[in-house]
């Protein structure tokens, strides 16, 4: 089991030794951390948010990851970022003082099961489909921006799901972000690519879209002051070959209200990795971490 104060940060963890991480943070700093189960997956497991905060009144980021279960690299990045917050609390307190941290560091949790028993480049959520062998729904297709235009065939990886918030995962994270008007801040961590991807909304708004992309390039800046690493700050639909409708970070930004709404695509980012399954050698997540870490302390102090 994990010892207090200290994150294995050169291995992957299971779906049970991240939520054990959290519960430890929250038992060894009961003062600053609050665990707060917003729902439920399909299969009863949690959907684990940890809340970061040192005094009332403050806006908050939001900040998901592993929606997609194959993209095993973002709730490492998660944990590292709550560690170097609960460790180095007085170095680190402008980040705390600065405003309050909702952390989602397995948004499907059962497709991360999955992947680490089943499949390992499992995408979906694993609800079954009616009058169907072909399992499961892309919950980062299931939120309210331009759901109906998306993929309605229940075989392909980016199905967008049988209504609107059919996942109880999406279903819960939209519920909770609007329950909390706090939330100003809106990242979604995923893989692969190695981008800053800005919400398509903001496409049609040349204001919105200047100060969004002002926030992003600090991030870029910090992520390339690290090592070098060169993120891309773009539309979605400039950085994949296609459109993606009813993500979490369009509906934050579209329909939550959220005025800065992201997702960032880590590694892999180049031939280096396994870029067609999303598979990163856990040797790559100390950099990626300390890359990350840089990026989320630039969105929070923007
Ligand atoms: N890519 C994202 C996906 O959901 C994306 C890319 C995100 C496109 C957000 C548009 C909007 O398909 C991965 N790898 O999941
Ligand atoms: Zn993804």
């Amino acid at each position: 089991s994990l010892q207090r104060n200290s994150l294995p940060s050169e291995r992957y963890l299971n779906f049970d030794e991240i939520m054990e991480y959290i519960e430890l943070v929250a038992t060894t700093h009961p003062e600053i951390a609050t665990i707060i189960d917003i729902g439920s997956s399909w299969e009863g497991r949690p959907l684990r948010v940890l809340k970061l905060s040192n005094g009332p009144g403050k806006e908050a980021i939001f900040l998901e990851s592993l929606i997609h279960a194959n993209e095993w690299v973002g709730p490492p990045t998660i944990l590292h970022a709550i560690h170097e917050l609960t460790s180095n609390l007085l170095e680190n307190q402008a980040l705390l003082d600065a405003n309050d941290w909702y952390f989602l560091p397995v948004a499907n949790p059962d497709g991360y099961v999955f992947s680490w028993t089943e499949d390992r480049i499992w995408r979906k959520t694993r609800r079954p489909n009616n009058d169907s062998d072909c399992v499961g729904t892309d919950p980062n297709r299931n939120f309210d921006y331009k759901w109906e235009d998306g993929n309605s065939d229940m075989c392909s990886g980016s199905y967008h799901g049988s209504r609107l918030y059919s996942e109880p995962e999406c279903e819960a994270i939209a519920k909770f972000i609007l329950d909390h008007k706090e939330i100003t801040f809106y990242l979604a961590v995923h893989s692969y690519g190695q981008f800053i991807l800005l919400p398509w909304e903001a496409e049609n708004h040349q204001h919105e879209h200047n100060a969004l992309k002002s926030v992003a390039e600090d991030a870029f800046q910090a992520i390339a002051a690290v090592n070098g690493t060169q993120y891309k700050v773009r539309y979605a639909h400039e950085a994949f070959p296609y459109f993606a409708h009813g993500t979490s970070y369009d509906w934050a930004y579209a329909k939550a209200g959220i005025r800065l709404s992201y997702t960032m695509e880590l590694p892999p980012g180049d031939e280096k990795y396994d870029r067609q399954n999303l598979i990163v050698d856990s040797k790559q997540l100390p950099l990626i971490n300390a890359e990350c870490w840089e990026a989320y302390k630039a969105f929070v102090l923007h």
